[in-house]
């Protein structure tokens, strides 16, 4: 791992493992085809029981429910592995992690979670998390269309979904819908059943290794049992982000890593006027910038961490180190970009790949200037949303 100032000194003889183990499996099984996987516009469905076998998987969850219980910097250290290959690996990871099987656990009853969690874990269930609707994302309460109505012991929902990742895939999807008094509720909605439809979203110039979909109910019915009987308001959705924002926060970095480690490579074989690039000041600027953010990420990402571990994460500041890592990824994968010149526009080398994912990850999970907004928020105790 780019580890300019030692890290690796804070992390546990377990968090160094499964990183190095991360690393080999991701190195030898995902990054020689991710070129191939992403120009054709394809998720690699194969390698999801091996994540599961690689404990990837909801693995801060406690064993009795199928995860490792492992630390928030291990989860971390999984999410800048896969994202050091592709964004695409990593939010499939994310989505079923942080975004399906937290709210199970968190919100979910004894039977919700001893049912569904153990085979999200072992990668049989895929799940998808539909919160965002076509009117907009960043006021998912302001935009949510979508109703449930309770008829007896069963509610019925009606609504879209949009931008949902791994819809196509999913076997159960966490829909977020307003009943009859405006309330947000969450329910596990089986994706086979009838007025369920998925539509995967083509032409996309960024993720392209992560199914996308538009979700559709139309008068789809769902047992009382299937509803989180603890999730009430949007609170609930908004603490499961909260999760996948953390991830996202270290996940970057992985990005991050990729494109400044090819930067530095190139830089030293080009060379132009008589001598390497690597040799001038300009190209030299741009590589300490990438890795100042770098290393300026990863103390961000780790102290992260552990706050979360001690129980003392604020949203808000899960909120700035998403905003600061996604942009200084994206920021160094377009001047990595620049550094390869005309090769950097071709997907024989990563920096173009990584830049594009990076654009959706500047935008889900809250925009950068949604982020922006919480942090004003917090300083001023004034919402300018
Ligand atoms: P607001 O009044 O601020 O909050 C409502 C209630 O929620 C609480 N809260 C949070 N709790 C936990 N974590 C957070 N991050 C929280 N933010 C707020 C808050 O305390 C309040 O609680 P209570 O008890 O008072 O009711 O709500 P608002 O309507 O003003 O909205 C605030 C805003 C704009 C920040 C929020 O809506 C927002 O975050 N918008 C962005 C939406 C977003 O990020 N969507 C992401 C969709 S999922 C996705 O993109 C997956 S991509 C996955 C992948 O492929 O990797
Ligand atoms: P909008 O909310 O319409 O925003 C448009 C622009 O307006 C942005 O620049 C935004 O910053 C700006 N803006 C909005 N409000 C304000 C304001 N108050 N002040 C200033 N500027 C503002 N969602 C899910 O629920 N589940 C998923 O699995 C999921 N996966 C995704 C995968 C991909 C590939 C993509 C692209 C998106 C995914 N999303 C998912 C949706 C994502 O969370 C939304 O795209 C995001 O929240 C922004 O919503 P929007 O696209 O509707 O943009």
């Amino acid at each position: 791992m780019l580890d300019f100032y030692a890290l690796e000194d804070l992390l546990t003889p377990e968090e160094k493992g499964i990183q190095k183990a991360a690393r080999r499996f991701l190195e030898k099984e995902a990054l020689p085809y991710i070129r191939d996987w992403w120009e054709e516009g394809v998720f690699p469905t194969h390698l999801i029981p091996r994540f599961a076998e690689l404990g990837f998987l909801g693995p801060t969850l406690p064993p009795e429910y199928g995860g490792a219980g492992v630390s928030s910097a291990a989860y971390g250290l999984i999410a800048y592995e896969l994202e050091r290959v592709d964004s695409g690996l990593r939010s499939f990871v994310s989505v079923q992690s942080s975004l399906v099987m937290y709210p199970i656990y968190a919100f979910g009853s004894e039977e919700q979670k001893r049912e569904f969690l153990p085979k999200l874990a072992r990668g049989e269930m895929v799940g998808a998390f539909g919160l965002t609707e076509p009117d907009g994302g960043s006021d998912p309460y302001g935009n949510m269309k979508t109703k449930a109505r309770l008829e007896g012991n069963t509610w019925v929902l009606n609504g879209t979904k949009m931008w949902i990742t791994n819809g196509n895939l999913a076997h159960i999807a966490l829909i977020w819908a307003k009943d009859e008094e405006g309330r947000v509720l969450g329910f596990i909605v089986p994706t086979d059943t009838p007025g369920f439809q998925a539509q995967e979203v083509k032409h996309k110039m960024s993720l392209r290794a992560s199914v996308t979909s538009e979700l559709v109910l139309e008068e789809v019915r769902v047992p009382e049992a299937l509803r989180l009987p603890k999730a009430e308001g949007l609170k609930a959705p908004l603490s499961c982000l909260t999760q996948a924002r953390f991830g996202i926060a270290w996940g970057v970095l992985g990005a991050l890593e990729a494109v400044y480690t090819e930067a530095v490579e190139f830089a030293k074989s080009r060379s132009t006027f008589g001598e390497p690039i690597a040799k001038k000041q300009l190209v030299q600027a741009k590589l300490a910038e990438m890795l100042a953010d770098h290393t300026e990420g990863l103390l961000l990402a780790w102290r992260l961490a552990r706050l979360k571990d001690e129980g003392k994460l604020k949203p808000a500041q899960v909120s700035l180190a998403k905003r600061q890592n996604v942009w200084k990824a994206l920021k160094a994968a377009r001047l990595a970009r620049d550094i390869l010149g005309g090769s950097g526009i071709t997907l024989e080398y990563h920096a173009i790949r990584h830049m594009l994912n990076l654009e959706t990850v500047y935008t889900y999970e809250g925009t950068h200037d949604i982020h922006t907004l919480v942090l004003g928020r917090e300083v001023t105790g004034l919402s300018a949303f």
